[in-house]
């Protein structure tokens, strides 16, 4: 089928379609066709190839039964071992081990995983259905429990398969994924069956099978996942014994849906299946659903590490300005989540703000999830604790370690996109990459000082001289913390960067957050940009009474923490009144070399004798909050009071 024709196919197949312009603005650059030189992220890319992959690998196939599943389903007996989504944790895994050997190529890593694959597609039923827990358990049960995660599964497989194939152009997994792709479509859409995924995912997943194949009944059985929902067709989810649609996003239509509830993995999963569905039929309701329901998450929901789910009961969303810090949940894939959501609003719109939001969740709360070694893992990610919470090295439930694997390994996804006026720069991430505008071919090259101080050149060099605009993305925290009024700067200033090509400062004019750079480019242009790097004290709204009297401290991207080991009298103890002269310290011993923010306080210290609580004046370290927990266990605190605002003796 000729394009004209896929169009109109979709055209006649979606009802509200606006086909005289795309509702895309941008085309993100793949990360394969970026290398990361960045200092920084380029660490981290490092540490996953070479530990958290192994740690994958070893929980995956030695120490849990998850490989052993896929030889026994093969052979269609033996006992399933773990979770009935544990296969999902193999597929995700297989996807960080692509994008990791793209830029870190390992022909022994590549054979195993050639083994894992064998296993996997011998496991395939002649239907195409996949998937070890009912083939070991009791086939004759297979689709009967939306909440069983068999689609979820599915959808991990088939982005699993996708990046596979384009890292190494093997399809075995691939067209594994495609024949349980067209399993769930003869199933499901085609029998018209009710079908609500208890666990959002297989609609994204779709989506990149859509753009891989360019089939267009894969974008046409993701859109018909998105509209099962809120129709009561749900299995009435359950959680806290109360039957709650809400936990599933199930309780109206995408398209009619407002606000943010429930389970905030599941969210952001379907919001960014809806985002690309959105974005090739040009659903303008997906679009206005969206758009209310991130300003819910971000005005109301979001912690200021960019972490999202406040309570543990549902993995998810609780009420508005009700963000405790100890009991945060904040799941490192909920983070995840964000930043996959966020691209795609993005992408959509145009607009850095959600850059801004991707840019938090990434640093924050997302790289915190990860520990320096590579091999240790927060599940959830609290912004205060007492000492006794620490990285564990495997989950029962395993979706986080693999999931910020394989947001690491693929960080290069996030950082420049394209369009016809010109060229979109939304990380700076030190990096070099070659992207289409207008027809022509340029070639950038970036190093950033980010996140430690904020000096940032590029290099632009078209094949020949070109009329383009370079969108340069001025970080929103510049002048406010986040979009809305739920958190704000104390100080209230607005500061700007100093651009300058070279060598001589440009007057560029500023649209949607970005700064527009409109010349005509040569080769070996020189773009530097200038950050004013300053200590920020952040304020939360004071609907959200577990900040009040505090402060959490910001420099450049990155929410900062005290803990315990730097600071004797412990986290808890530290308060940061008015006033008070907070400096930025680049340490190159600690940490791999981080800033710290240093400033003489009062602690609460207590005599002795055990007989008087009093302040003495101490000096205090705060460091960067994803860096937290790497030096064994310790107190934290992002939020610090301004004054004492209460004693407790009690335990
Ligand atoms: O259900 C699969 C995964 O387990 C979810 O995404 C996580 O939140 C955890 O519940
Ligand atoms: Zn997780």
């Amino acid at each position: 089928m000729n394009k004209t024709w896929i169009l109109w196919v979709i055209i006649l197949t979606f009802g509200k379609i606006n086909a005289q312009s795309s509702l895309q603005k941008l085309y993100p650059v793949q990360f394969s066709d970026v290398t990361i030189t960045d200092p920084f992220w380029g660490a981290k890319v490092k540490t996953v190839a070479s530990a958290t992959i192994d740690a994958c690998i070893s929980y995956t196939q030695d120490k849990t039964g998850r490989i052993r599943n896929f030889e026994k389903a093969a052979r269609r007996s033996g006992k399933h071992e773990g979770i009935f989504y544990d296969d999902s944790d193999v597929y995700k895994a297989i996807e960080a081990i692509a994008y990791s050997l793209k830029s870190h190529p390992d022909p022994a890593l590549e054979k195993n995983t050639d083994e894992w694959i064998d296993k996997i597609a011998a496991a395939q039923l002649p239907d195409g259905y996949l998937n070890t827990y009912y083939i070991l358990t009791g086939l004759d049960k297979r689709w009967s429990d939306m909440d069983k995660h068999e689609d979820y599964c599915a959808g991990h497989l088939i982005e699993a398969g996708i990046a596979y194939y384009n890292t190494t152009g093997k399809d075995k997994l691939l067209n594994t994924g495609i024949r349980f792709a067209d399993h769930i479509d003869s199933m499901f859409r085609r029998q018209n069956r009710p079908w609500v995924s208890g666990h959002q995912e297989i609609e994204l997943a779709l989506m990149k099978l859509y753009h891989h194949t360019q089939s267009s009944k894969y974008l046409q059985l993701a859109n018909w996942f998105l509209e099962q929902r809120g129709h009561g067709k749900g299995a009435g989810w359950i959680w806290d014994g109360l039957k709650r649609p809400d936990y599933c996003q199930d309780v109206v239509p995408v398209k009619d849906q407002r606000k943010i509830t429930g389970h905030a993995v599941r969210a952001m999963y379907l919001y960014t299946g809806a985002a690309d569905v959105a974005a090739v039929t040009n659903n303008t309701d997906y679009i206005t659903a969206m758009d209310s329901i991130w300003e819910d998450v971000v005005f109301r929901h979001m912690y200021i590490t960019g972490g999202i789910g406040s309570q543990g009961s549902n993995e998810g969303f609780g009420t508005p300005y009700v963000l405790p810090n100890a009991s945060a949940y904040c799941e490192t894939c909920a983070s995840v989540g964000m930043v996959f959501w966020n691209q795609r609003m993005n992408v959509l719109s145009g607009d850095a703000k959600y850059i801004d939001v991707l840019e938090r969740s990434l640093y924050n709360g997302a790289l915190d999830g990860l520990s320096f070694s590579g091999d240790r893992f927060f599940y959830g990610n609290p912004l205060a604790s007492k000492g006794n919470y620490n990285r564990k090295e495997w989950f029962g439930t395993a979706c986080c370690p693999s999931n910020i694997a394989r947001l690491v390994s693929s960080i290069g996804n996030y950082i420049y996109a394209g369009s016809d006026e010109g060229i979109w720069v939304n990380l700076l991430i030190g990096s070099e990459t070659t992207i289409s505008t207008g027809g022509a071919r340029v070639n950038l090259e970036m190093e950033s000082g980010l996140p430690w101080n904020g000096n940032v050149q590029l290099t632009v060099s078209p094949a020949k001289k070109q009329n383009f605009e370079l969108r340069i993305r001025i970080p929103g925290w510049l002048s406010k913390p986040v979009p809305g009024d739920l958190y704000t700067y104390e100080d209230e200033q607005e500061l700007s960067p100093v651009i300058r090509v070279n060598d001589k400062a440009f007057a560029f004019t500023s649209d949607k957050g970005y700064a527009v750079l409109k010349r005509n480019w040569k080769k070996g242009d020189k773009v530097s940009i200038e950050l004013p790097m300053q200590v920020r004290r952040i304020r939360s709204n004071p609907a959200v009474k577990q900040n009040e009297n505090r402060i959490a401290l910001q420099y450049g991207p990155l929410v900062y923490c005290v803990e315990g080991i730097d600071n004797p009298t412990g986290a808890g103890t530290i308060l940061l009144p008015p006033g008070t002269t907070v400096k930025p310290v680049f340490e190159s011993a600690l940490l791999g070399g981080i800033n710290t923010l240093v400033f003489e306080a009062p602690a609460i210290t207590i005599s002795e004798d055990g007989r008087q609580v009093s302040t003495t004046t101490r000096k205090i370290k705060a460091i960067p909050y994803y860096s937290w927990n790497n030096r064994g266990d310790s107190d934290m605190q992002v939020w610090l009071p301004t004054l004492v605002n209460k004693i407790s003796i009690n335990e």
